[in-house]
């Protein structure tokens, strides 16, 4: 690790795929933020959406023991953690029409009632986080209607009053509201890395795609480590 004179916490970067991250090597660790998106019960807790749908809830748990090591570190160092959930108001109005349609043709329709609550309803227990990951007093929770966390959100004020140039991903699921928030991200400008055990799909060869894509071309959305690669490097912290 360097300390500068000024006490901030930098480290080289991580070891990643398709490139060592970030692509500068000079991790500002106060510039960076760590991003669990979904982990909510909607998504991999029994009796939610996903479960509703009927995808197996193994693929979207995979990433939690992970995450909770990284997480665990991540409040050890004081660093700053955002946490998203999916979903919409009670009266449904910022849930668009098409949406709420596909829900009711897979049999779990946004705002029906179910074990957990109103799926994907805020301030429901299935639209809540699972208590494995469940944010602390003082971190940051965006709730945001659609797959990507920057669209109608104030997650990137957020990120910018608080200086982040560098985002590390968790959550679920990889192809969908992780995937759309990262290439929103990117094409914002941030540094972006996704951890591959921190996350999971409800289709395991989509989120072996997922990965696939972020890597192509030199890493075209940011590049890929694992919970390893970054808790070996913030060990020397
Ligand atoms: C989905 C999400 N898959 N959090 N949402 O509908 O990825």
């Amino acid at each position: 690790m360097e300390t500068t004179a000024l006490g901030e916490k930098r480290i080289t970067g991580v070891a990643g795929d398709p490139y060592d991250w970030p692509y500068n090597q000079n991790l500002d660790l106060e510039k960076t933020a760590l991003i669990l998106i979904d982990w909510q019960t909607d998504f991999c807790g029994e009796g939610g959406y996903v479960d509703h749908m009927g995808y197996d809830l193994a693929l979207t748990r995979a990433g939690i023991p992970a995450t909770q090591k990284v997480l665990a570190r991540w409040r050890e160092l004081g660093l700053l953690a955002v946490h998203t959930r999916e979903g919409h108001k009670p009266d449904l109005s910022d849930c668009p029409p098409n949406k709420l349609w596909r829900s009711k043709q897979m049999g779990a329709g946004i705002g029906d009632s179910g074990p957990c609550g109103r799926i994907l309803v805020i301030g429901e227990p299935g639209q809540d986080i699972v208590p494995e990951l469940y944010p602390e007093p003082g971190e940051i929770v965006i709730d945001k209607p659609g797959k990507g966390a920057f669209v109608a959100t104030n997650l990137d004020l957020i990120l910018r009053t608080n200086n982040i140039e560098n985002l590390i991903f968790t959550g679920i699921t990889t192809d969908v509201c992780v995937h759309t928030t990262m290439r929103e991200a990117n094409d914002m400008g941030y540094e972006c890395l996704l951890l591959s055990d921190c996350t999971g799909a409800t289709d395991y060869g989509n989120y072996e795609a997922a990965l696939k894509m972020v890597k192509m071309q030199g890493g075209v959305f940011g590049s890929v480590a694992t919970s390893e690669d970054l808790l070996g490097a913030l060990s020397v912290l």
